[in-house]
This record gives C-alpha cells, sequence and structure tokens, in this order.
C-alpha cells in the first residue's frame, strides 16, 4: 500500500537519480515525507530504474545490501534490502575510477553468484540456491549514497537503490560445488596494507540465505530471479572509505584478487 502519488513518486525518483548522475549529495527524503511506506520506498527505486531503462541502459545484475548483522547495527536499520544494477555500473578489474564522478565512495567485499534457473518466492530457501547456482564470482561493491554523511534510514536507502554506483569482478569463476561460500575468507587491502578481512558467513549466515531472501522479497511485487542472473549477496566486510590515489586489492580465498584503483 503506497502512500506517496504517482507524481511525488516520480519526482523523488529524478531528485535522487540526479544526485546520484551529478554526484552531489542530499537530505535524506523522509526528512520531508515522513509518512512514506516500504511500497513507495521500492517504488521510488523501481521509477529510477525504469528511468535509466528508458535511456537505454541495461539492467546487469540485482544485489542484497546491508545484509551484515554488524553492518545493520552500524547504519541503523533492521532489514536487509535489495537494488538493481545497470551496465555502466561495472568497471574492469584492474581498472580506474574516477572519484570526480562520485561523492563518497566506500568499497565492500563480496560473494557474488549467476544463477541457472529461476528462482522463485514465497518459500525459496538455500537449498534452492545452491541448486540454481551456475557460478560464484568473486565481487567489489562501491558504494556511494546520494544521502549526506551516509546518514539514511531504510526507507530512504531503498528508494536511493541502496547506494549502487559501481562494482567489480574478476579472480576465478568457479562452481557451486567448488566452493564452501560460508567459509570463504576475504581480505581487503588499500595501498598494500590490510584493512579489514572478514568470511561468506558475515552475509545472513550463508550468502545464498541472501540470495533465497532476494527471491522471498521480489515475491511480495509478483516478480522473480530469472535464470542467468547476476546478484551480488551483500558486503562480507564493512564498507571502506577510499580517496583519489588508492589503490584496492581484494584477495579472496580460492578465487584470486579483485583490484582497482581510484583517480
Ligand atoms: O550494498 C550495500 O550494502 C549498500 C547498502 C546501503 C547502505 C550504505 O550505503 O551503507
Ligand atoms: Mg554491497
Amino acid at each position: 500500500m503506497s502512500t506517496l502519488s504517482r507524481s511525488t513518486i516520480a519526482q523523488l525518483a529524478e531528485h535522487l537519480e540526479n544526485a546520484e548522475l551529478q554526484a552531489h549529495d542530499v537530505k535524506k527524503i523522509t526528512d520531508d515525507y515522513p509518512d512514506m511506506d516500504w511500497d513507495d520506498a521500492y517504488d521510488i527505486q523501481w521509477e529510477i530504474r525504469r528511468r535509466k531503462e528508458a535511456r537505454g541502459n541495461k539492467v546487469i545484475g540485482l544485489k542484497m545490501g546491508l545484509t551484515s548483522y554488524a553492518k545493520m547495527k552500524q547504519m541503523g536499520v533492521e532489514n536487509p534490502l535489495y537494488a538493481f544494477l545497470v551496465d555502466y555500473f561495472n568497471v574492469p578489474d584492474a581498472g580506474t575510477i574516477k572519484v570526480s564522478e562520485l561523492i563518497h565512495p566506500k568499497v565492500e567485499a563480496e560473494i557474488a553468484i549467476i544463477t541457472n534457473k529461476e528462482l522463485k518466492g514465497p518459500g525459496c530457501t538455500v537449498a534452492h540456491v545452491l541448486g540454481a547456482t551456475e557460478s560464484v564470482v568473486p565481487a567489489v561493491e562501491i558504494i556511494d549514497s546520494r544521502y549526506e554523511n551516509f546518514r539514511f534510514d531504510l526507507k530512504s536507502v531503498i528508494a536511493d537503490n541502496a547506494s549502487s554506483s559501481r562494482f567489480v569482478t574478476g579472480g576465478n569463476v568457479k562452481r557451486a560445488d567448488q566452493v564452501d561460500m560460508k567459509t570463504l575468507g576475504v581480505v581487503i587491502e588499500i595501498n598494500g596494507k590490510v584493512v579489514t578481512t572478514g568470511a561468506g558467513a558475515a552475509v545472513l549466515g550463508h550468502p545464498a540465505a541472501s540470495v533465497a531472501m532476494l527471491a522471498n522479497m521480489l515475491a511480495e511485487r509478483g516478480e522473480v530471479i530469472p535464470a542467468g542472473t547476476f546478484i551480488m549477496t551483500g558486503g562480507i566486510t564493512e564498507a571502506v572509505a577510499v580517496k583519489a590515489g588508492d589503490s584496492v586489492c581484494v584477495r579472496y580465498q580460492d578465487l584470486g584478487t579483485v583490484t582497482m584503483s581510484f583517480v
């Protein structure tokens, strides 16, 4: 049940997308719309997606965010959220990312999967996800909340496409039966120094649980995860702020490394 009118949804989508495209921050939208509900928040996100597709951008994947209990606590939110990824978010491995195109980027190490069967909720489980996983891919997300100082609540950040801005994949892609996503370790190094480490279990106990949650959340809007979808399952580590001049190398147990430079 939405509370905002179609025109307010469209206006807020334009406002947040402009902040992303012009790399400037804004106040969290619930300050002006305190009564907006969860449907409104996702309606704004879906409207941003529609705007990008209408402009010719391709949706190339989905993501879950705020999937670690530590991060939910850190950001003061109660639940994970989902968002979409479009073509221009993708940066090749060893590529460069211009900080002038972003507001206040942070990097987080993630495990992504590519599905080979449709996943449909409600009732989607870890077992269904593992049975539908074609491959496991190391991925690094660059998040960039459009909100001042990353200060937001869950509804505002859902509307802002979960702070999505860039992502990099690389390393070695493996089949689901070749890796244990739960114990898989990662190390983030910035300028050659280890800044944080983690294991896949930080993501809702198992990264596949995050994908199951995604299927179950999408079911509430009558949507499915189509076969062949690339899905980033959520940060294993805390998100680490980066600046121009930083070189990031994320080492994944069994999956190689993903690197990028900020200029
Ligand atoms: O991918 C994510 O976990 C993004 C969550 C959005 C919250 C944030 O910007 O930290
Ligand atoms: Mg993320």
